[in-house]
Parts: structure tokens; sequence; C-alpha cells
């Protein structure tokens, strides 16, 4: 059994602790943990690696060599920003609002936005982000670097930003960029995609990127990156479940492990025991047993075809119109249109 209901006598002092840590944990995530080392095959979601610690990670490997998926996005939109931004303004250059999912620092976007300022277009910005601290960032380089610009940060969940938005006269440009949709479950994308398009009206918008399928071994590379940035993003999950949750997972006793399943189109990710042991969660008041070499899954990275692209798209009720790609087809950033 990999779950133990009774703390062994080692471990009383933490589960003491069990009380105390709960008040302060996040009751999603002591859930989430509950349930997903519960399993046979332990998994835990990609979701919880952005914590501050994890996003410095997230920014470092950006910049690694051999992670190409954000220089090659970055390469699509400069080369294709006449043309992409001309597919978002509407007809006769009508007022229209630039939603962004999951902005990020906003790198990228800005490529768009300054095309969009340069062409004189009636745009209004607006990302959307839960976190609002997230979103006082990119709106206070914004003011900087483009005060004309008109900024209107939303602090809510994607479908809420989106339901909200519905009843706003003009066009609504959505962008989904970076990738993240590689990171979602199939049904849950296809369920996200469903939700996104259900809320869209005819003239609206969607711009999605997705990393393509491509040499096998540059995309595990991409993921399993020589500095070990990677690894220490995927165990920063442990750390941080040590420190929310008052558990005692020994970093030490744990590796990074990644694979691409080619004939999937997908990086699985998995933090691997390297001995037998036992790991206590204070806020749960639990421990779990771990044998040799077990795992915990940690993340799903898809990459995609054009046909399965237009597939993902005609199923939550989407056409492709236009595909931005770079000259060796690694990455693409696809233009949606709700087809009706
Ligand atoms: C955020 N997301 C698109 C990244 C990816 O490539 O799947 C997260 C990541 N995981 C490991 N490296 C990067």
């Amino acid at each position: 059994m990999p779950i133990t209901n009774t703390a062994p006598p080692e471990q009383a002092q933490s589960a003491t602790m069990a009380a105390g840590a709960a008040q302060t944990a996040d009751p999603a995530l002591a859930q989430h943990v509950l349930e997903g080392l519960s399993r046979p095959q332990r998994a835990l979601s990609s979701m919880y690696f952005y914590d501050d610690a994890g996003s410095r990670l997230f920014q470092q490997i950006m910049e690694l060599p051999e992670y190409y998926p954000t220089r090659t996005e970055f390469q699509v939109l400069t080369q294709h920003r006449a043309a992409i931004c001309a597919s978002l303004v509407p007809e006769n250059q009508a007022a229209f609002h630039l939603l962004e999912l999951g902005a990020g620092d906003g790198l990228k976007t800005k490529i768009l936005l300054r095309q969009l300022l340069e062409a004189q277009a009636n745009v209004v910005y607006a990302p959307v982000d839960i976190s609002a601290s997230a979103l006082e960032g990119l709106a206070s380089s914004l003011r900087h670097e483009m005060p004309t610009l008109q900024v209107q940060p939303l602090v809510a969940e994607y479908a809420a930003a989106l339901a909200q938005m519905r009843t706003q006269a003009g066009r609504k440009a959505l962008l989904f960029l970076g990738s993240n949709i590689g990171n979602f479950h199939p049904e849950a994308r296809q369920q996200f995609l469903a939700a996104l398009s259900k809320q869209l009206t005819p003239n609206d918008r969607l711009l999605i990127g997705f990393d393509l399928q491509k040499n096998p071994r540059q995309i595990r590379a991409a993921y399993d990156d020589a500095q070990g940035v990677t690894a220490a993003f995927n165990l920063n999950l442990l750390t941080r479940l040590n420190r929310e949750l008052g558990a005692d997972f020994d970093l030490g006793q744990w590796e990074h492990f990644t694979d691409y399943d080619p004939q999937v189109g997908v990086i699985r990710s998995y933090l691997v025991s390297r001995r037998a042991q036992q790991v206590h969660v204070a806020a749960l008041g639990r421990s779990f047993a771990f044998a040799a070499w077990e795992t915990i899954h940690t993340e799903n990275s898809y990459k995609f075809t054009l046909p399965q692209i237009e597939a993902l798209g005609a199923a939550a009720g989407l056409a492709v119109q236009q595909v931005f790609t770079d000259e060796q087809n690694w990455f693409a950033d696809v233009l949606f249109a709700p087809h009706r």
C-alpha cells in the first residue's frame, strides 16, 4: 500500500505539525496532493510548478540553448508580425479588444503590440490573469514602453474574463501563445477550446501557439538540458510541497526524468524516487511510501502536427484561417475563427 494512515514513530513530531500547516496550506493544493499521491500511478499537476522560484526557473529555461520553443515563436511573431496583426485587426480598422490568456512577461506580445501601434490600430490590450501582481508588472512596463497603448488588465479566470467580454461591442482577438496548450491533458484541452469557442462571436479571432512535432532527440533535449535547469524546475515542486504543506521530501533522493513518445507526440516528465522511502505531508497528516525507482508524473508537453491542429479546432467549432510558422516548421502560431 502506498499510503500509510498513521505516521511512523519517528514522524510523530511532524504529525503534530499537521494542524498548524493545514491552517496555512492552500486547500486546493492539499487536496490535489492527496489525490495525486494516492493513485497507483502517482501524478501531480504541472500547474503547481509556478511558484515564485518556479517562475524564475521557467524564465531561465526559456533562455537555454536546448529550449527552442520560446526563441522559435519569437522568430515566428517577428517575421510575420505585419501579417499576424493584419489578421487580428477588424475590417475598416474598427476598434477591437486584444485579450491575452496567460500573458507572463509579455515579451512576445510586445512584438505584436508595437506593430499594432505602428499601424495605428484602434486596440485595447486586455491581459488576463488570476494574479493581480503579475498583471500590474506587465501593465507598468507597458505604460513605460508604449505610453499611447490602451491597456485594460483583467484579473479573472479565463472563462470569467471571456464571459465578461462577450457583451462588449466589437471584435475580440484572443492570444494564447507559448505552446501553453501543450500542457493540457487531451480531454481538458478539448474542453478548454470548446469553452473558449462558445464565448466567441463569428467576427472574433483566436491565435494559438503550438510546438510542432520534429526530431524526437531535439524535443527530448529541450526538456533535459545539460545545465540541469529543467531538472531544478521539476524538483522545485517538491520544495514547494515541503514549504507549503509541511512535507519532508529529501531532494537528494529524487531525480528528474523525461522522455519523448514520438508516436503520441508527448514529452512526459517524472520525479523518480532514488530509493525506498516514506514521505510525510504534515498538512495532510499522512505519510506516503515510495518504492525504489517509483515515479511521480509531473508534466505532459504535447507536440502537434498541422492535421491534428485542424482536427482539434474543428472539434471545438473553430476553423484554421492562417498558419504562421518558421522556416524549419518547428513552431506554429495558428489563427482560428469560429465556423458557424
Ligand atoms: C509552459 N510550457 C509551455 C512549457 C513547456 O514547454 O511545456 C513548460 C516547460 N516544462 C519544462 N520545460 C518547459
